[in-house]
């Protein structure tokens, strides 16, 4: 499993903690350990999810991801 820490923009309030939350969730490889208004940080197995599909979730769910690391 590797950590991966994103910086999300567009985040402003619990709703969208909770909205960015279950879009990560949904990730098949992804386990979400904490998320914060502009952040989010996920445990992801390499073999079954890329930090790509973890951008397109966020999209997905109207946030953006700002960086990777
Ligand atoms: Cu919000």
């Amino acid at each position: 499993m590797q950590t991966l820490k994103l910086e999300i923009s567009g985040m402003s309030c619990g709703h969208c903690v909770k909205a960015v939350d279950k879009a990560l969730a949904q990730v098949d490889g992804v386990t979400v350990q904490s998320v914060a208004v502009g952040e989010a940080t996920v445990s992801v197995d390499p073999s079954r999810a890329t930090s790509q599909q973890l951008a397109e979730a966020v999209a997905d769910a109207g946030f953006q991801v700002t960086a990777t690391h």
